[in-house]
């Protein structure tokens, strides 16, 4: 790595004003452009400049500045502050932040409360009512249903809209619902649930794993791997990991990509593309551990003092002979199959000769990054795919080293600053995120042992009431849309769902009684930074202009529910408006972190605060590997476990009722066939192609999917190889129909070699246009997913999709 590049020191807290961040190297001297200055930008008579923020869930938050003019936002700017250093860079938006005015002003909008009166949900018919009417009826409602079912049959939707501001985030509703007896849990997300609940079992902690930051990689790594990760899509700030990634690259940093599409990250980043079919992963690596085992490439010390389970002589008490994952790979295992390259080639479709040099380039390459996305693990049985990647970090002796890190997401600093309290739910009772239409549906068959049901041995009561906050879980982003409405439909199991969103989507057109939330230029927050790598910041969100039509900002709405019911006063503590939230948020991070927050009315200013940690960049684990006997890891042998007795037991215990391939559990990441994999659609002649669905640019799942501009230069269409394309006779932007027993949309096509031949993938979230006939012209892909949960963590293995694809 070059000399300009090493990082001298690392600054503590460098706040924009006196921030003196140490310089790494300026994107004047990398090339790369330069910030536009203001008077290019600005709009010569605007009245006021605002600051703001898009503070939608694609893992960045990037301020915004909102120019006003006649109380009407005339357009916004980009960060100004900072500058084009690593470590006080400017926060960049993309794309979709800068076209914020088109999603403050969409026809889409709701303008007031409205009420069903769709004889079905999703006849998608409403009337009109006041903000008094709506609350009344709320509070008649909850009241109805704690009385009648109890708070275990009152549940909060997943919704990612508003992901970590912290007023919004919760918009008071948990804070309500707490306080009126409880609700329904959920575990785990939409984003890594797979991967959260393994990494339980083989790290021992208790969410996903992080690994060690990019920041990390660009000082002191030879190798990056991105490993079903798509930083430049996904991570698209110039604040987050596009601006990380990209000058990891700059640096001279070898990149090489694993991912069944030539994603935008690896046409930009990559050295070299590992093209494998998807699901596979744990294929691959079993193969490339062949080669490392072969040629005595693996760490052995590494592995004989951090970790049990690697081999025969490392083996937890109680476990059976040969069952290490050593045995596992030379076929001594209960499949007798060795996991050459040769048979790991015939699952991925990756040469042998391929696998054989990628290992080798990884086994030598010290230290080396594998930074896993969260691709890989959003399949049936993702969790031994999710695994399989930690275990490669393990056999290469990365873990815990600078340059190295855990075979999990890069790493970040998580922000100081505090969310609004939300108080204590009463219940603990908690199903996995995904599993909620399950929970309306078939809620007394679900059991711990079965169902993942957690905090009791099984549900007493279905869902009867749902709030559905900055979401669009109940007609866009949760698996099989045919069959969630469906279920929604019959309103004899939900009782009542209350929708609050800014955009009339798709999910909102489900509700009983939709409330029409501000944008953030209409209200006051605090906004953290959150996957952005090791520089944290927060962002002023000042209201810009007056509430559009006859919105109200969810905290003053969940206030006025808890007085409608008689406890206004517990909930608000003393405060009355939005403002005073988020005052209290700016009061509450500098009472706990003395000296170093701006105030509140300095932040009003300044916009951007950035801050870094005097621990330097992350370093997962480092304590662990420093010293393994003093800091050991939370699972039963306090090591690295690569074969599970606790996974041995539960493989034992747990039920998989109506099982598909792949509902099993094994105690070593051992690659397993599943339903709609790699091995059925070679076989299936109906529905013969894999179909994944990757975060997609255009949007931020659905959210920006309505704004015509974006619709114009990032076209929804579906990815297909050359040759599944001759063989149809499709040629590029020819509209096709992907079907399955399902669901079927209609799309284009793209045609491309981009993407493994036998695999197609539909850019998430884009939003539905259901025709008389069922078919979605929008092209939704979550009209072709399925509601089979995973096996461990009863999750979305939204990305595993068998289906055919047809001109229309
Ligand atoms: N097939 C498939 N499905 C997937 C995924 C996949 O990879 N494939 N990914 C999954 C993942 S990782 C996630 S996180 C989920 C995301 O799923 P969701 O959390 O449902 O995300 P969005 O579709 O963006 O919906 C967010 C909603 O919040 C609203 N919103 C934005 N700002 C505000 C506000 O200020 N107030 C209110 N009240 N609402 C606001 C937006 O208008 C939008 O309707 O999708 C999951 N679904
Ligand atoms: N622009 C934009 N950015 C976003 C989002 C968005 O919707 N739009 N969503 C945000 C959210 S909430 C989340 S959770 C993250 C999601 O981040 P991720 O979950 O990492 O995103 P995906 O696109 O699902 O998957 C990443 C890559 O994995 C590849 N992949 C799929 N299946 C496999 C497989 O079996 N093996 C391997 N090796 N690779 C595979 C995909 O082709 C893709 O390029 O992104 C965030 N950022
Ligand atoms: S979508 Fe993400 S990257 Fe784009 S402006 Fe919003 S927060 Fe920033
Ligand atoms: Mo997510």
């Amino acid at each position: 790595m070059s000399e300009t590049l090493s990082r001298r020191s690392f600054v503590k807290w460098s706040g924009v004003a006196g921030g003196s961040a140490a310089l790494v190297a300026t994107a004047a001297q990398l090339g790369m452009p330069q910030a536009r200055s203001e008077a290019v930008d600005g709009v010569a008579d605007a009245e006021a400049t605002v600051w703001s923020a898009c503070v939608v869930n694609c893992g960045s938050r990037c301020p915004l500045r909102l120019q006003v003019k006649d109380g009407t936002v005339v357009r916004v700017l980009p960060d100004n502050t900072g500058d084009d250093t690593l470590w006080n860079r400017q926060i960049r938006a993309c794309v979709r932040g800068r076209n914020m005015r088109e999603r403050i002003y969409n026809p889409d909008r709701i303008k007031k409360p409205l009420k069903r009166v769709g004889a079905k949900r999703s006849d998608g018919e409403f009337e009109e009512i006041s903000w008094d009417e709506a609350i009344d009826l709320i509070a008649e409602k909850l009241q109805y249903t704690y009385d009648t079912y109890g708070p275990e049959a009152v549940y909060k939707q997943y919704g990612s809209g508003v992901w970590n501001a912290h007023v919004a985030n919760s918009g008071g509703w948990a804070r309500l619902l707490n306080l009126l007896g409880g609700h329904l849990n959920y575990y785990g997300n939409y984003s890594y649930l797979q991967i959260s609940q393994c990494t339980r079992y083989f790290y021992g902690s208790p969410d996903e794993q992080i690994s060690n930051s990019i920041e990390d990689a660009i000082e002191n790594s030879k190798l990056l791997v991105l490993w079903g990760n798509n930083p430049l899509e996904t991570r698209m700030s110039g604040g987050g990991n596009t601006y990380t990634a990209t000058l990891a690259k700059k640096a001279g940093l070898k990149i090489i990509v694993v991912d069944p599409r030539y994603s935008d990250s690896a046409s930009v980043l990559a050295d070299d593309w590992i093209a494998l079919r998807p699901g596979t992963d744990a294929a691959l690596v079993a193969g490339m551990a062949h080669v490392m085992i072969t040629e005595n490439l693996h760490d052995q010390d590494f592995l004989d003092t951090y970790c049990v389970g690697f081999d025969e002589k490392h083996m937890p008490e109680g476990a059976p002979k040969n069952a290490s994952y050593r045995s596992y790979v030379e076929g001594k295992g209960e499949d007798g199959i060795e996991k050459t390259p040769e048979w790991a080639a015939d699952i991925t479709g990756v040469p042998a000769s391929k696998i054989r040099s990628f290992a080798r380039e990884v086994a030598t390459a010290k230290p080396a990054n594998i930074a896993q996305g969260w691709g890989p693990q959003r399949h049936a049985n993702g969790e031994n795919s999710a695994n399989a990647i930690y275990l490669l970090a393990a056999l290469t002796g990365n873990v815990g080293i600078p340059g190295g890190g855990t075979g999990g997401r890069e790493g970040y600093l998580w922000p100081y600053t505090p969310w609004i309290d939300d108080g204590v739910n009463p219940v603990t009772t908690a199903i996995s995120c995904y599993k909620w239409t399950d929970a309306i549906s078939r809620a007394e068959e679900m059991t711990a042992t079965r169902d993942g049901v957690q905090g009791k041995d099984r549900l007493e009561v279905g869902i009867k009431f749902m709030v559905v906050y900055g979401s669009n879980m109940l007609a866009s982003q949760h698996g099989d849309i045919n069959r969630t409405r469906e279920i929604l439909d019959d309103d004899s199991m939900c009782e009542f769902i209350v929708g609050m969103d800014n955009q009339m989507n798709a999910s909102m057109k489900m509700c009983d009684l939709v409330l029409p939330d501000t944008t953030t230029a209409e209200r006051w927050d605090i906004v953290p930074s959150e996957y952005t790598g090791d520089m944290a910041y927060e962002i002023m969100i000042a209201q810009a202009i007056d509430p559009l039509y006859e919105s109200r900002s969810s905290i003053e709405v969940t206030g006025a529910i808890a007085e409608r019911m008689g406890i206004g006063d517990e909930f608000a503590e003393g405060k009355k408006t939005t403002e005073d939230w988020a005052r209290w948020v700016q009061d509450t991070a500098r009472e706990n972190n003395p000296g170093m927050f701006p105030t509140f009315d300095e932040l009003i200013e300044q916009g951007v605060f950035r801050y870094t940690s005097p621990d330097g960049p992350t370093v997962a684990l480092k304590e662990f590997r420093d010293d393994p006997e003093a800091n050991p890891l939370a699972t039963p042998s306090g090591k690295i476990e690569i074969y599970s007795s606790t996974l041995a037991q539960m493989a034992k215990e747990w039920e998989f009722p109506n099982p598909l391939p792949g509902d099993e559990l094994t105690p070593i990441p051992a690659y397993v066939e599943t339903w709609e994999g790699q091995a059925e659609a070679r076989t299936n002649e109906k529905y013969p192609l894999q179909c994944i669905g990757h975060h997609f640019k255009g949007r931020t799942h659905s959210t920006y999917g309505n704004l015509e501009s974006l619709r114009d230069i990032h076209h929804q269409r579906v990815w297909i190889n050359d040759a599944d394309a001759r063989k149809r006779g499709i040629v590029s932007d020819d509209r096709v129909t992907v079907s399955n027993d399902r669901g079927t949309i209609s799309l284009p096509a793209m045609v491309t070699p981009r993407i493994v031949p036998g695999v197609i993938s539909v850019p998430q979230g884009a939003w539905i246009e259901i025709d008389k006939d069922g078919v979605d012209h929008g092209g939704a892909v979550n009209m072709l997913t399925s509601l089979h949960p995973t096996p461990l963590a009863k999750g979305n293995g939204q990305h595993t999709n068998l289906v055919e694809v047809a001109k229309a």
